[in-house]
């Protein structure tokens, strides 16, 4: 697989800081830097957001995976292990993000309005051996609870009732990780809710949505141990005329109420790009959440590629000097392809889209801007587009003693041999 030697990595690198001195840019400061960043990986992107509880995995919800790549993770040390695997080969020290369903509850069932912390317990000190922190999502889907496709919002209030007391435990346990770990832990919740076709009343799910969330933030935890947010969708498959949870509604309900948005890359307009989200939403709130992720056509979930889309928001992030402000949360699932090689890929993009955000000379653009030469401007942003970027990643992966290049792929390719294909 390609690769290129350490010696010509050293060298390349070298070079590459002399380039960016040139343009007032540190490389070694970016490197350092990079240790800042803590970006959080799907573990629902192992098992096809499956999850433990032994039902038939990921129903409704209008998200749906595809594919049936060999060797899905069945269980909390497959998938473990699975995640060991793909942290190795991405460079620096990063997150996991749970979902409510993948509590290890031993042979008893335990519904989503029952789970606590000692279901993560393994979880917990899995983090803790692997000095990572973790993250957690209520689940409102794969449930005959769900079934309507009202959870949160739903006129029924036995099932409605059911949803607020998961919210709860969820962000009782999500608040209990964050203390345990000694490291904030982001409560994320996503609904499915809407409908396939015009409804006649969209005002009345959306008031009951608004008191089922104020019942679930209404316990206080310290906000050093959870942080809250809440994520909005445009349509999905089955609620393409109308989604509960839009995103004007979230963005008001954040607001309003302290907690944090959530944009998902997916979840928008085709052509719109959430990057110029991040200013407008950051002028009103301390904190926002980023679900990185890759819409193709209907399907808001792919697996995150270094585009333009990316650039556009890693590029704004810094910007608006804000990577303390806005957690990365990775949100793809994709089972047609190697699962492990899934994560890799877009835990490697995404932080090197990061990594050329630090290394962009926005000073200089700022000078030309302020000059008013917006034609000197786009004519750097054109420049700056090829500077050798690749010679400081390579170093980067170097250092931090995970494979360069491609390499990485023949580290997969013998996990597969000896670990997932026997799992049959
Ligand atoms: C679904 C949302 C949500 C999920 C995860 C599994 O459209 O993006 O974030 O992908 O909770
Ligand atoms: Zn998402």
């Amino acid at each position: 697989m390609f690769r290129i030697d350490e010696d010509n990595i050293n060298k390349a690198y070298e070079q590459a800081k002399k380039i960016f001195s040139q343009v007032g840019i540190d490389t070694d400061k970016v490197l350092e830097e990079m240790d800042k960043i803590h970006i959080s990986l799907p573990c629902w992107q192992g098992d096809d957001i499956v999850g433990f509880e032994g039902g038939e995995g990921l129903t409704g919800g209008g998200i749906l995976v595809t594919g049936n790549w060999p060797g899905r993770a069945r269980n909390g040390d497959e998938l473990r292990q699975d995640l060991e695997k793909a942290l190795s080969l991405i460079p620096g020290k990063h997150r996991v993000n749970l979902h409510a369903i993948y509590a290890e509850t031993g042979n008893k069932f335990v519904d989503r309005d029952q789970i606590s912390i000692e279901h993560f317990e393994k979880w917990i000190n899995w983090a803790k051996e692997n000095e990572i922190g973790l993250d957690f999502n209520p689940t409102f889907f794969s449930h005959e609870k769900a079934n309507s496709g009202f959870t949160l919002s739903s006129k029924n209030k036995e099932i409605r009732t059911f949803w607020i007391n998961h919210g709860k435990k969820s962000r009782e346990i999500a608040s209990a990780i964050g203390k345990e770990l000694g490291k904030q832990c982001v409560n994320n919740v996503w609904i499915p809710d809407g409908s396939k076709d015009l409804p006649a009343d969209r005002m009345e799910h959306r008031k009951i949505l608004k008191d089922s969330l104020d019942e679930i933030f209404s316990v206080k935890y310290d906000k050093s141990d959870i942080l809250d947010s809440v994520e909005s969708k445009l349509f999905g498959i089955g609620s393409e005329s109308y989604v509960v949870g839009s995103h004007e509604f979230y963005m008001a309900y954040a607001f309003k109420n302290d907690v944090a948005l959530c944009l998902d890359m997916g979840h928008f307009h085709p052509t719109e790009n959430i990057a110029d989200k991040i200013s407008a939403i950051l002028t009103f709130s301390d904190d926002l959440l980023i679900h990185v992720s890759r819409g193709v056509r209907w399907d808001s979930d792919h697996v995150v590629i270094l585009n333009d889309e990316l650039l556009a928001l890693t590029k704004e992030i810094r910007r608006c000097n804000a990577y303390d402000k806005v957690r990365i949360a990775l949100d793809f699932f994709d089972a047609s392809i190697n699962r492990i090689t899934a994560w890799v890929i877009g835990a490697r993009a995404t932080l090197k889209a990061i990594m050329i955000s630090l290394l962009e000379p926005v000073h200089l653009l700022r000078e030309e801007e302020n000059k008013g030469n917006f034609g000197n401007r786009l004519a750097l942003m054109e420049e700056f587009k090829d500077l050798p970027y690749s010679s400081v990643w390579d170093k980067y992966c170097l250092d931090k003693g995970v494979p360069t290049n491609a390499s990485w792929l023949e580290v997969i390719e013998r996990y597969e041999e000896e670990v997932l294909s026997k799992r049959k």
